[in-house]
């Protein structure tokens, strides 16, 4: 016994669920830190998996333990996400629906590596034939053909996901992994031509310059050192000890050949990736009325080669606009600023692009030309909360889509769950919560969110700025408790706020944004005749990117920050049609440490992704509930007075049968339409005594008919 106790202390609890001072965030903090020393980082709350980033190999994701965990009941090994993975596996086979998994956790807490971890689990455990190894292949190498073209270095994460990303694993009746879709979302374009200091471009470009063969860059025209780019070097670390860009480069080689990619397909994909370094080269130089003109031959040259367009019309294109004047279309030169602006907006625009075009690759590739009935189980992967000293647009889009994501949780969990013990009558002491729907609805509201505020301005060219916008926002939501300017702060808070800047009270803490850009990021404008010459171009990505059917610019497309509001709705309609499981991932220090576990750090993350509510929720409610009558159906065989056919209410029915099978009072309750059970391990008991009834029933029928 004493043994056991200690062997208890030093490793903590599996199930938060189980411990003793569950109320307390200081005993919560305890057990995380305690099974984090120990190598112990996935902890449950119930079937909710707490994941903390042990920053190094633990050698806990090989065949041996996803053999371990494949198809064994949740609660009978060590937590891990391979349980999880299976549970959400199995449970989609008996019931015939679909899954998601929500990866969530701020910038490198795990999120991706989970999400890697899960794919690889599906790929390994399900049913194997020849002919569907091809789709379990390329369901793997889709990940760092992306992750190669959108994920990058930043302060926070060196293999930081730069787009949001939905993958939904498609599975046949026998559980065999048959295909996949891919859904991402805004990729972070402005990356492309600029990266803070400490930060690098896509991992891409360096795996180019780095790993491409010499005689592949001699054909793209590029030298085999990242210095030479303007595009590489902003944030001087175009080197990362923990990256090997020339491995990674070879990865991603191998598999864009098993995804489906063709020679030509890749020499149009390279001769892109080349041409964005080139353009970040192109220099320009102001003629004597001061208008800007190309002053690079030798990357003007290049670009014409890989993109396939005349030289001429390409500096034509780089140093105009076309604008309309009364009857007909004139050439408006630019002046210097304006011609670096274009020259940017088109780099970003072709990178952007070909992303686009890349996922809808790879999903030709992954397509399930069967159109038999299939279940799926959703992974999302996004990028993680993040702040940093100078927080711009592209921050204010992510952090917004984590406080979506934060509502979707909250809304699966603490509201409908605790609303659903109300409606079924069951008595239930509210648990209270911080219900993050203040700060989307601050974001995204029709006519007073900030997206809203945004999108006016962008409608005033000539007259608003990115100034103006914040007097706008000041105007409009200037009481708003998350929302503080340097205006409007008192005197002490003034200090840390610039008079550009304006500061959100995120879920997860306090964003200070600075303007500097919303608007042109918003806008994402790009000049009608660089498309049309674009259009021109022989490379056949870039122009399938640039279609001839392209909306122009009279007609005023959906701005950026709109776009990426309507993709999350469209997400969340998506998930809500699902059954969730949640991987709460923890960072548990911020210097990408092994063995390092900052209490404050924790602690902070612990309360702003509920998981303290979670679990109040969890212990005093019911981990299972299922309709009567389809509890009824499916056990009804365990109980001489419902077997094989029960005349009265499914109620009744029910009732019956878990008095039969002697539940005890405190482990159920039965509500208006359906039994809630309090621990799974009482629906492991009946699940276990089903199997055991099933195998004599079919014994006794086989019996019978050997009789005849
Ligand atoms: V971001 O929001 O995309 O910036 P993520 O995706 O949450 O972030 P990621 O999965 O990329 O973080 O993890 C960051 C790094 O932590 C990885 O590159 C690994 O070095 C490390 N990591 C994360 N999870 C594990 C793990 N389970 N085992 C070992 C891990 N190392
Ligand atoms: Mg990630």
């Amino acid at each position: 016994m004493e043994a056991a106790l200690t062997a208890r202390d030093r490793v903590g609890i599996q199930d938060f669920v189980l411990l003793d001072a569950y109320t307390s965030e200081s005993a919560f903090l305890d057990n995380l830190r305690k099974r984090f020393n120990e190598n112990l980082i996935y902890t449950y709350i119930g079937t909710l998996l707490v994941s903390v980033n042990p920053y190094k190999e633990l050698g806990i994701y090989t065949k041996k333990q996803m053999d371990t965990y494949m198809g064994v009941n949740f609660f009978e090994l060590p937590p891990h996400l391979f349980a999880l993975a299976d549970n959400a596996y199995r449970t989609m086979l008996a019931e015939t629906n679909n899954h998601f998994i929500l990866i969530s956790g701020e910038s490198g807490a795990g999120k991706t590596e989970a999400s890697k971890k899960i794919l690889q689990f599906y790929a390994a455990s399900c049913p194997r034939t020849k002919l569907l190894d091809s789709v379990r292949d390329r369901l793997l190498l889709s990940n760092p053909v992306l992750e190669a073209f959108g994920n990058a270095k930043t302060l926070k994460n060196d293999n930081s996901s730069r787009f949001g990303k939905y993958m939904d694993i498609q599975f046949d009746h026998q559980g065999e992994a048959v295909g996949g879709h891919i859904l991402s979302y805004l990729l972070e374009k402005s990356r492309v031509v600029h990266q803070n200091h400490g930060e690098r471009n896509f991992h891409i470009f360096y795996q180019l310059v780095e790993g491409g063969e010499e005689e592949l860059l001699r054909w793209l025209g590029l030298e085999r050192n990242p210095q030479q780019y303007s595009y590489l070097v902003q944030g001087e670390c175009a080197k990362v000890s923990s990256i090997n860009d020339k491995n990674d480069w070879k990865t991603v080689q191998k598999a864009l050949s098993v995804i489906d990619f063709s020679e030509s397909d890749i020499e149009h994909l390279f001769g892109i990736i080349a041409s964005v370094l080139h353009l970040g080269n192109v220099r320009f130089q102001a003629n004597t009325q001061g208008y800007a003109t190309v002053n690079s031959s030798a990357e003007v040259h290049w670009l014409s080669k890989l993109l396939g367009i005349r030289a001429q019309v390409l500096q034509e294109g780089l140093t105009h606009r076309k604008i309309e004047a009364r009857t007909e279309e004139v050439l408006s030169p630019f002046t210097m600023d304006h011609a670096l602006y274009a020259r940017d907006a088109l780099a970003k625009a072709v990178y952007g692009r070909t992303f686009t075009w890349l996922v809808s690759k790879i999903n030709e590739s992954l397509a399930n030309k069967d159109s038999s009935r299939k279940t799926v189980i959703g992974l999302l992967d996004i990028y993680g909360f993040e702040v940093f000293h100078v927080n711009s647009f592209e921050q204010f889009c992510i952090n917004y889509c984590n406080e979506k994501l934060q509502q979707l949780f909250i809304q699966l969990t603490l509201k409908s769950e605790q609303e659903e013990y109300e409606m079924e009558g069951i008595e239930w002491e509210t648990v209270p919560f911080f219900n993050n729907k203040i700060i989307c609805d601050l974001v995204e509201e029709k006519h007073r969110g900030i997206i809203s505020v945004l999108d006016e301005e962008c409608l005033r060219p000539g007259e608003a700025t990115d100034l103006t916008f914040l007097e706008r926002l000041e105007e409009k939501i200037g009481g708003h408790p998350h929302f503080l300017t340097h205006k409007l702060a008192d005197q002490k808070t003034r200090k840390t706020l610039e008079r550009g800047d304006f500061r959100l009270l995120h879920y997860a803490g306090e964003v200070t944004y600075c303007v500097v850009g919303f608007l042109d990021k918003n806008n994402d404008l790009l000049y009608r005749n660089i498309k049309e010459v674009m259009r021109l171009s022989k490379n056949a990505i870039v122009k399938h990117c640039f279609p001839s059917t392209e909306p122009d610019n009279k007609k005023r497309p959906d701005t950026v920050a709109t776009q990426f509001k309507s993709s999350l709705v469209g997400l969340t309609e998506i998930l809500m049609a699902k059954e969730p499981w949640y991987v709460r991932c923890v960072k548990p220090n911020d210097s990408k440490q092994p063995g390092r576990f900052d209490d404050v750090l924790v602690r902070h993350q612990v309360k702003y992704l509920g998981l303290m509510e979670h679990l109040r929720v969890r212990r005093a409610g019911f981990a299972y509930r299922r309709r009567f009558e389809v509890f009824l159906q499916r056990y009804k065989a365990l109980c001489p007075d419902t077997w094989p056919h029960w005349k009265g209410s499914a109620a009744e029915g029910v009732e019956r049968l878990v008095r039969h099978l002697g539940y005890k009072p405190d482990e159920y309750k039965l509500g208006k339409t359906k039994i809630f059970i309090r621990h799974p391990r009482t629906l492991f008991a009946t699940e276990d005594a089903f199997e055991v009834c099933k195998h004599k029933l079919a014994t006794r029928i086989q019996a019978k008919y050997k009789g005849y």
